[in-house]
């Protein structure tokens, strides 16, 4: 198959999905064509079948803000034509959806079909695209492609309540490709360098937005540091970066804090975790307690959005309502306080990984484009 997938080539969740089926799919032969505004960091596989198109947008005095979408539209158009893509898999709705759909009707009046796959990946629907700024083109633009799917059930359920939505949706979950998280031993680990014997390393990672509730993270650690000892690890970059820097600092916590800033290559980075903090407003899925789960790492969420279906109460983890640090914090505690129970959750959590492993997720994407090319032709 030819596929182009339009994505954010950021550290974002949808943009890491994304990329990570890109590489995927060329693995098993089919072409691939990431069409974006920069090479996606997590593009590390190099291989005939990978292709990247950059979408430019020249600056010009007259425009108070760059024609983005018109210089994807355009960039669609070119690149569908030129390798005669089949498919176009938009990982986003906002503005990936709204760009495939013009270049959609471009195309056809040359008398090309394409067929527009649309996965919503979570604040594309719950947080931005519902927004009356938005909506109505967000929803046009979901009604007319050719599929929808999303990464939970319950961001299908909100895609519903928030749209008049007159098409199926397709519930594919987010993945994890286990090749990348291959079991790492204590001598290779090497968490010497990060903390002492007797401490626990508490990871966090995201984007550090406010939906990410970071000063959370920073309670929740606080009251944790109180009766354990430990260290955390912070990975990502943000604008609440600097207000929780402070609070460290006022807690008098901060020489107990890493602060690692982006990465690529989470997958070794925790491998020094022992307790996964997500304290998100809402998350559709929650990718990073998925990669922490892969990485053996039980998880301290909210029950918010998709995290349910992910984190596994009393099982891989524990869930508590939004803000309710007091309740993350005992739970996180129970799980430290004890070698043997906290063995036994680093278990539970890479079993329900597995669940998510590549090898099931991957073979839902492929029906499913098999379908829409059937449908069409
Ligand atoms: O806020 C983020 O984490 C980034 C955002 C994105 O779209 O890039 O993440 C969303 O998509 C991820 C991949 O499908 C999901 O795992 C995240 O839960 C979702 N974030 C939210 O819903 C807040």
């Amino acid at each position: 198959m030819k596929i182009g997938i339009v994505c954010y080539p950021t550290f974002g969740g949808s943009g890491v999905v994304a990329t990570e089926l890109g590489m995927a799919l060329a693995q098993k032969g089919n072409h691939v064509h990431f069409i974006t505004y920069k090479q996606p960091v997590r593009l590390d596989f190099i291989s005939n079948d990978i292709h990247f198109h950059e979408v430019f947008v020249e600056e010009y005095p007259l425009f108070h803000f760059q024609p983005y979408e018109l210089a994807l539209s355009s960039k669609i158009v070119e690149v569908v034509e030129m390798y005669n893509l089949e498919i176009l898999h938009v990982h986003y709705a906002i503005p990936h959806a709204y760009a495939a759909y013009m270049a959609k009707q471009m195309l056809k009046e040359k008398g090309i079909d394409i067929k527009v796959v649309t996965t919503l990946h979570g604040t594309d629907i719950t947080l931005v695209g519902s927004h009356p700024n938005y909506k109505t083109a967000v929803e046009f633009s979901i009604n007319n492609s050719d599929v929808v799917t999303t990464v939970s059930e319950s961001l299908k359920g909100d895609t519903l309540r928030l749209f008049n939505i007159k098409k199926d949706i397709h519930v594919i979950y987010n993945f994890i490709d286990f090749e990348k998280y291959p079991e790492i031993t204590d001598e290779e680990c090497q968490r010497s360098g990060i903390a002492k014997e007797n401490e626990r390393i508490i990871t966090h990672i995201s984007n550090l937005r406010p939906v990410k509730r970071a000063a959370d993270v920073i309670d929740i650690f606080y009251k944790i540091q109180n009766k354990i000892p430990s260290k955390l690890l912070l990975v990502g970059e943000g604008p609440d970066r600097e207000q929780i820097e402070g609070q460290a600092k006022d807690l008098g916590i901060l020489d107990k804090i890493l602060f690692l800033g982006n990465s690529n290559e989470v997958n070794k980075l925790l491998c020094y975790s022992d307790l996964f903090l997500l304290p998100s407003e809402t998350e559709s899925f929650g990718l990073a307690a998925l990669e922490a789960m892969a990485a053996r790492t039980p998880v301290i969420s909210t029950n918010s959005g998709g995290l349910p279906e992910v984190n596994i109460q009393g099982v891989t983890g524990f869930l508590s309502n939004v803000g309710d640090t007091d309740d993350m914090a005992k739970n996180g505690i129970y799980i430290l306080e004890s070698d043997e129970r906290l063995q036994q959750f680093k278990q539970n959590a890479l079993a329900q990984a597995k669940r998510f492993s590549l090898q099931n997720v991957l073979p839902s994407y492929k029906e499913m484009y098999k379908e829409v090319l059937v449908d069409c032709c």
